[in-house]
């Protein structure tokens, strides 16, 4: 059911065909044909997010602005067709002009604006805001070049640019009528005035001018159509004559400077610290033009600033837009005449933070000379705000020791002096969360202790979610018809109503056919393993699968442990291993981890091995697909038996694919980490296969961990570190894996690897001998599809705005 008119979408794709592209049908290619029915759906959007923006001026609602610097929003058409409740009627229309819709979407390009979870959850958040009719919308940066395309070559990544065709995709208008102008560099001039008031006047700068394009995200059924807006930087060589007209910049010279570059391309690391200057610029770019955006459209109905806070919400996707509370005193007070008090007070209102690791490399400091030379007026802000914060802490508790203040100042003292991003986040925002319940708490007391005791009342949890739409309805029709069938269509809308699912158990024959949905997806799967890999794996077989970035604290490395320690047992011992498995990965390294990249050399050299050795009589196939992104999780995802979520505890604040595996049927082996903890809660411990350290045994571990004692007292383990050491796997290039035995033995090793061996494979065990009883697992896989609801999208998102963002939902 939708709520418009679909009969002139035959007369648009006609039209488009014919007189944009000037072409006869008959001649059109596929491209044409995908960017036709784009265009189609397009003018739909396009009607309704004007409905949507006049419903939203009219009632002068309150806004929300997400800003990242990452959306991972994936392919746009079978989304968008389904949310506009059209997607059956496109597909008769197609067929009328022998056009396979199926196919035709997966012509469509899947822009890698992000690196993984962080930009997939502002992706996902965009969909619950527009299916919610919330009036709230994402700022971002339009990268040319989205994350790197990973090629395997000889088992070794190697990057490939991934440039996204931007300037031609159907989806994404170029707003001619706006742009931006940053200034940048340039250097702070002081004066005193008359009353001795100190009058700043930042001179000499270099323009940036940002170009908005918006993507529109449409809501379920049509309602409702936010926007997703990007910017673009573009070269400032002609505006000078703009800048002298411009009231606002018309104190100061501006210098020339070539700009395109802040928008070329994505940073493609998801957890080390970059530090490079361009990286910073990409940052203010974005916060300038976000509240550049976001203040002309207030003003445009109000007239005071006194309320601003009561219409604009503005959420910090983790630190990396954190100058957005420099940046908005900046214009509060130089621009707009505002008192600090004051501007500070609604500067903290309006800004919320979500903090999204732990990782202490992952966390963002900037040397103070790189800020003072890039964005001088912020670094002085910085520096005010931070004297004002340091004054108010030691008149609120006298006896405060130099350490705390030390640890909560915003600058770090050191050889180079360093702002860290993370403070001033906190310190100019009403709302702090972290992603899941632990992961909330280790911000409280280990990550910002001092910052928790001083405000306790601004931090909050907010447990990550998923669109349903795209990761069960899009990615699964199978399951998605047979869950409608079941229970009517409601659960897309609500999933809190998929528990109904599980009253449906006793029904003879439902669990059977859950059991062929699920045979049909490893089918699916299983052939494009053999397109892509050359490889022959079993549908029948268990699919376990462990997709996500490479990284040391997801331990890859543990499940490769495993996958060689059953190798052995058959080869050497002769052992039976029960059901076959298929071990699938997929993931990507950032360019510069090299241990990373030794990981998956290693995935691939292992995978060799084994997938054609006789003695192993298919018992074991491992693959490595390539080029993990959203496009391909949706192929992966639904085909997974097992769903692998083995980071050391503590150390993944959340996790979402997590989440999609288990709504799509998949069991989790996991430990008790980020939402795993939530996720076994909710599917209950025999639905799950816990094992593992915990938290609070790992940090009570860690000190003094020797891996070595666990290599000497386990001999499964020493042999398959042995066999890592050696050259078994690399023959050709004897003794490229000794640094993985080094590090996995390293006294202190980080990870604990090995410490977790022996209760990971006896889960393992466990896992091969329940899938045998095929009823038992069936009724486990259902209950994991009937019991996370919670892990919507739209939960989170109806926590984040009646817990920080005080956003409502607006039908009209
Ligand atoms: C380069 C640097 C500043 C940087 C660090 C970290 C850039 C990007 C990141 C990405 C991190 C913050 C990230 O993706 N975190 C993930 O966020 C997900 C959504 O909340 C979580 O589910 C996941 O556990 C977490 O690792």
């Amino acid at each position: 059911m939708s709520y418009f008119d679909f009969s002139n979408f035959e007369t648009s794709f006609n039209n488009y065909i014919k007189y944009i592209l000037g072409k006869q049908f008959e001649h059109a290619s596929k491209n044409d044909q995908l960017n036709a029915v784009s265009y189609a759906v397009g003018k739909y959007l396009i009607d309704i997010s004007y409905d949507t923006q006049k419903r939203y001026q009219e009632n002068d609602v309150k806004r929300l602005h997400y800003l990242s610097l990452e959306f991972l929003i994936g392919r746009l058409l079978n989304n968008n067709l389904l949310n506009l409740g059209i997607y059956k009627r496109c597909k008769r229309f197609l067929e009328t002009k022998g056009i396979d819709l199926d196919l035709l979407v997966e012509e469509e390009r899947d822009p890698a604006l992000g690196n993984g979870g962080l930009g997939r959850l502002a992706a996902c958040f965009l969909d619950s805001l527009a299916c919610l009719n919330m009036p709230g919308f994402g700022y971002g940066i339009n990268y040319d070049y989205g994350l790197f395309k990973q090629v395997i070559v000889n088992g070794y990544q190697k990057e490939k640019p991934d440039y996204w065709p931007n300037r031609r995709s159907p989806w994404l208008i170029r707003r001619t009528e706006e742009r931006y102008m940053v200034p940048i560099y340039g250097r702070v001039e002081g004066s005193v005035d008359r009353d001795g008031e100190y009058n700043p006047t930042w001179t000499n700068w270099s323009l940036l001018i940002g170009r908005p394009h918006d993507i529109l995200v449409a809501g379920f059924e049509g309602r409702t159509v936010n926007y997703l807006r990007l910017f673009t930087a573009e070269a400032s060589e002609d505006f000078d004559i703009d800048i002298f007209n411009d009231g606002d910049y018309f104190k100061a010279v501006g210098r020339k400077i070539k700009s395109e570059t802040i928008s070329k391309i994505l940073y493609p690391s998801d957890s080390k610290e970059v530090g490079k200057e361009l990286r910073l610029v990409q940052e203010y770019f974005l916060v300038a033009c976000s509240l550049k955006d976001i203040i002309r459209k207030y003003e445009m109905d109000h007239h005071t600033f006194d309320h601003f806070h009561n219409k604009v919400a503005i959420q910090l996707n983790d630190t990396h837009p954190a100058l957005a509370v420099a940046e908005l005193m900046r214009i509060l007070v130089d621009e707009k005449g505002i008192q600090w008090e004051t501007a500070w007070e609604i500067t903290k209102k309006t800004l919320g933070y979500t903090n999204h690791t732990l990782l202490p490399e992952a966390l963002e400091t900037w040397p103070v000379t790189i800020l003072e030379r890039v964005v001088p007026r912020h670094m002085q802000l910085i520096y005010e705000i931070n004297q004002r914060f340091l004054e108010y802490l030691t008149v609120r508790d006298p006896d405060i020791t130099i350490e705390s203040i030390a640890k909560m100042s915003i600058i770090q003292e050191g050889p180079v002096k360093q702002v860290r991003m993370a403070n001033l986040a906190i310190i100019g925002s009403h709302s702090i969360n972290g992603v899941a319940r632990v992961h909330s708490d280790l911000v409280k007391t280990q990550l910002v202790p001092e910052f928790y005791r001083l405000w306790p009342e601004r931090f909050n949890n907010k447990t990550n979610g998923v669109s349903p739409r795209r990761w069960i309805a899009a990615c699964n029709p199978g399951l998605a018809d047979f869950i409608t069938e079941a229970i009517g269509r409601r659960w897309v809308g609500d999933l809190s109503r998929i528990w109904e699912l599980e009253t449906f158990e006793n029904d003879p024959g439902f669990l059977d056919r859950l059991g062929e949905i699920k045979l049909a997806n490893k089918e699916a799967l299983a052939t494009l393993i053999r397109k892509k890999l050359f490889l022959n794996v079993d549908p029948q077989s268990i699919f376990d699968i462990h997709a996500k970035r490479i990284h040391e604290y997801k331990r890859q490395l543990l499940n490769v442990i495993h996958i060689i320690h059953l190798y052995l047992s058959i080869k050497e011992d002769g052992k039976d291993i029960g059901h076959p498995r298929t071990f699938i990965f997929s993931g990507k390294a950032a360019p510069g981890y090299h241990f990373a990249k030794l990981i998956i050399k290693l995935i691939h050299s292992v995978a060799n091995v084994i997938n054609k050795d006789p003695d192993i009589h298919d018992m074991i196939k491992v693959a490595f697909l390539p080029d993990y992104r959203v496009t391909l999780a949706e192929r992966i995802i639904p085909a997974a038996d097992v769903s692998e979520q083995i980071s050391t505890a503590g150390m993944e604040a959340s996790g979402t694919g997590n989440m999609k595996f288990a709504m799509n049927g998949a069991l989790t082996i996991g430990t008790l980490d980020g939402a795993n903890i939530e996720i076994a809660e909710q599917v209950g411990g025999e639905n799950i296969y816990i094992f593992g350290l915990t938290v609070d045994e790992v940090e009570a571990f860690r000190p003094n961990y020797e891996p070595k004692t666990f290599y000497d007292e386990d001999p499964d383990l020493k042999r398959v570190l042995k066999a890592i050491y050696s050259n078994l796997f690399c023959s050709d290039e004897p003794g490229i894996f000794k640094p993985v035995f080094s590090q996995l033995m390293g006294n202190g090793e980080h990870y604990l690897h090995l410490a977790d061996f022996r209760s990971y494979v006896a889960t393992q065990l466990k896992i091969g001998n329940d899938y045998k009883d095929r009823a038992k697992w069936l009724s486990m896989s259902l209950k994991n599809i009937a019991r996370t609801g919670m892990f919507s999208s739209d939960r989170a998102i109806q926590e984040y705005a009646d817990g920080i963002w005080g956003i409502r939902s607006f039908r009209g």
